[in-house]
């Protein structure tokens, strides 16, 4: 396979979930002709996220964003395509939804700041989580998915550029 494809980690978070937004974002990752690997809804547990959020556990906001995450359930889905793991960081757009461009998913279904958000005392929530590198998203589907629950196939868009 080709060095520039690669396999992402995208988690539709549990207000997105909530908002009934699944199905508009799984079709925004289809439309860019990505492959949908794996999909599966999930309650998050503490030691999944203690994996996932490895790198915030000891920060102030952790607990907060635990609690987040474990609102609802989460859609997990694993996604290939060419360079998904920059491609997917596009199309969510910034951390902060208010900085995000309006075309991306944060920027179309998002729009408070994590400085209002703190102001209020109110946690940040902001939709949709994406892989940052390859070495995340590797560990981040070994998280959320089982072996068995990714699908090796080829989709259209892989035939026309193969
Ligand atoms: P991202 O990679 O865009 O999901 O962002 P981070 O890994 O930096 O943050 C993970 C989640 O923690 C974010 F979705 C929001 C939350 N967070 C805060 O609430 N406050 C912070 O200062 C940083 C992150």
């Amino acid at each position: 396979m080709s060095e520039h494809v690669n396999k992402t980690f995208v988690a539709i978070k549990p207000d997105a979930v909530k908002r009934g937004l699944t199905g508009q974002i799984i079709s925004t990752i289809e439309d860019k002709g990505m492959k949908i690997m794996g999909l599966r809804m999930v309650q998050a547990t503490d030691q999944m996220l203690e994996k996932h959020y490895e790198e915030h556990v000891d920060k102030p906001f952790y607990s907060e964003l635990e609690e987040y995450m474990k609102d609802g359930p989460i859609v997990a889905v694993a996604v290939e395509g060419v360079h998904a793991v920059e491609n997917m960081r596009k199309i969510i757009g910034d951390t902060d939804a208010s900085e995000a461009h309006p075309a991306t998913i944060r920027g179309r279904f998002a729009h408070m700041s994590m400085e209002h958000a703190d102001d209020a005392d109110s946690f940040y929530r902001n939709i949709i989580h994406a892989s940052a590198t390859e070495d995340e998203a590797e560990k981040e589907l070994g998280i959320w998915f089982s072996e068995d629950q990714l699908y090796e196939y080829q989709n259209t868009f892989q035939q026309e550029v193969r």
